[in-house]
């Protein structure tokens, strides 16, 4: 008899615990994997006539989605890759397949492109080359940088991150905005769990390493850490996008004061 009554309680405690995990909203499967190995989801935004985070670092693996946000003029947006196949220099890891989205024109069009393959890659858009569309990622660990900047145009030399950026504090901020646009993304599509996963990596992201000394250095540490519990709470409450969009700029501003003037 008491080992039915044992058995029943233990019944008992997995319900409970079933249910506060459901009223609290936050997939289990969220909590009991490992966040940091998992490949992330970076969503650039391509807006008149930059790519927005210009700048990139990655892990073997993980994924990049471009969102066209804009496109005023009606001429279109391209992301595509520095190279021969496109008329432009090697400007890719040699052993890396080129790509072109070709011309994306309606908003909210994507294109997604993951990379293997360790290196940098600088890419441009088509139609604005000239006025500085470029945009550069950097995967992996460990890489020989020795940027050539050798066929590049003016205006795109200027708007490029340096690796050394990159590889700072700048870097690190260009990749919690990529993340978070990330997040907003996978909300957006439904995937809630992996939404929610990609969150808790952008929040250990602000507490540690050159992007943490550097968020307190302007003693906004506290606020972005504060934004960023906020998105979580909508997140768990499966709030619409346009419930988390208004939390996400705020997050968005405090990160792009770490990238301004730089
Ligand atoms: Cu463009």
């Amino acid at each position: 008899m008491e080992r039915w009554l044992a058995l029943l309680a233990g019944i008992v405690a997995v319900l409970l615990g079933a249910l506060w995990f459901w009223l609290r909203g936050s997939p289990p499967s969220a909590s009991t994997t490992d966040v940091t190995s998992q490949p992330r989801v970076f969503v650039v935004e391509i807006r008149d006539f930059y790519f927005d985070p210009p700048g990139l670092t990655l892990r073997p693996g993980d994924r990049v989605i471009w969102i066209l946000k804009e496109n005023a003029n009606g001429d279109g947006h391209t992301v595509t890759a520095y190279h021969p196949s496109q008329d432009r220099p090697l400007r890719i890891p040699s052993e890396a397949a080129p790509w072109n989205s070709q011309l994306m024109t309606t908003i909210g069009q994507t294109f997604t492109q993951s990379f293997s393959v360790p290196g940098v890659y600088d890419y441009f858009c088509v139609p604005h080359e000239q006025q500085g569309m470029v945009g550069r990622i950097i995967v992996g660990e460990g890489i020989a940088l020795t940027p050539d900047e050798r066929g590049l145009p003016a205006a795109a030399l200027s708007a490029i991150p340096t690796t050394a950026e990159l590889q700072g504090h700048v870097g690190e901020a260009f990749n919690a905005i990529g993340l978070l646009q990330g997040v907003l993304y996978l909300a957006q599509q439904g995937q809630s769990a992996s939404a929610w996963a990609q969150l808790r990596l952008l929040q250990k992201l602000v507490k540690e390493g050159q992007l943490a000394v550097a968020l307190q250095q302007q003693g906004i540490q506290t606020a972005l850490e504060s934004r960023l519990a906020a998105l979580g709470t909508l997140l768990s409450r499966n709030a619409p996008l346009t419930a988390l969009e208004p939390t996400a700029a705020q997050i968005r501003t405090l990160l792009g004061r770490l990238t301004q003037g730089e």
